[in-house]
């Protein structure tokens, strides 16, 4: 039977570049983001190339009604997922907790920590039901490490981090794999979200070294969800071989 992948935040980035790798591999594919436009676009060429059935649910993982009446509006046949990649997450904001843009905090810790955890209490439940399945989160070396200015965002990788541990305690005795994936610098527009527009001072976080790109992080993810059904590898950090901790980049 195809097997199916639910990729979160598949409109740019990680997760449009792990739509194409599970396309290529011959999943059908659930896509999610806010934006309907890219997920059509994306949609129409991933069935012309790869012949896979991709539907796309156009939702704010923020919001809980959206998350449960998308989830649970597909079809049965939609809903025996193999894999879910939780991967839609932000930055907003790089400034001292004493500056800090409450609103910024609201909607990190409300999409990458909540949203999260909205799509995973549904899925799971399907993949106890199927018997099968593997969840892969999308943390950050913001997840295993704090940078100046960086404590609300590294703060909701931390949590990424736990739940991706405390997952895979509790579906432990229902085989459903778990694994993090913890990227440094990828260049994607995540800075520009960071950074709330401004190009040019994310154009900068890259200046003087080759950071990676989401195809890595999609190779490695297919990597990771094609294992032999006894391996699950629970935890990776992968970063640019010019990048040693969060801080540490060779610049040249
Ligand atoms: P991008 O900004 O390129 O993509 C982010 C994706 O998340 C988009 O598809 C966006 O879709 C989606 N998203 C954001 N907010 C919401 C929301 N409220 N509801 C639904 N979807 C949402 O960033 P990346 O691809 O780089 O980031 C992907 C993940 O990887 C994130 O969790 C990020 O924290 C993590 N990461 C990124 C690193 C990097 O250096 N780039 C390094 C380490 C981890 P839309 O706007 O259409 O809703
Ligand atoms: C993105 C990596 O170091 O910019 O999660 O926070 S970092």
């Amino acid at each position: 039977m195809t097997k199916i992948a639910l990729i979160t935040g598949a409109t740019a980035g990680i997760g449009e570049a792990c739509a194409h790798v599970f396309a290529r591999e011959g999943y059908n594919l659930i896509l999610t983001g806010r934006r309907e436009d890219r997920l059509e676009k994306l949609a129409e060429q991933l069935n012309e190339t790869y012949n896979v059935e991709i539907a796309i649910l156009s939702f704010d993982v923020r919001n809980r009604e959206q998350v449960i009446e998308n989830l649970e509006g597909l079809p049965e046949k939609w809903k025996l997922v193999d894999v879910l990649i939780n991967n839609a997450g932000l930055s907003q904001g790089l400034d001292p907790i004493q500056n800090g843009n409450v609103d910024d905090w609201e909607t990190m810790i409300d999409t990458n920590i909540k949203g999260l955890l909205y799509v995973s209490r549904m899925v799971s439940n399907w993949m106890i039901a199927s018997g099968r399945g593997h969840i892969i989160n999308l943390g950050s070396i913001a997840g295993k490490e704090v940078y100046l200015n960086g404590n609300v965002y590294c703060a909701t990788k931390h949590a990424v981090d736990a739940l991706n541990k405390g997952m895979r305690i509790d579906l432990l005795p229902h085989g459903i794999k778990v694994t993090a994936i913890h990227p440094g610098a990828v260049e994607t527009e995540f800075s520009e979200v960071r950074f709330k527009g401004d190009k040019e001072r994310a154009k900068k976080v890259y200046d003087g070294f080759e950071p990676l790109v989401a195809q890595d992080v999609a190779e490695t993810i297919w990597f990771v969800a094609s294992r032999p059904a006894h391996v699950n590898i629970n935890d990776l950090v992968i970063m640019p071989t010019a990048q040693a901790t969060a801080v540490n980049i060779y610049r040249k």
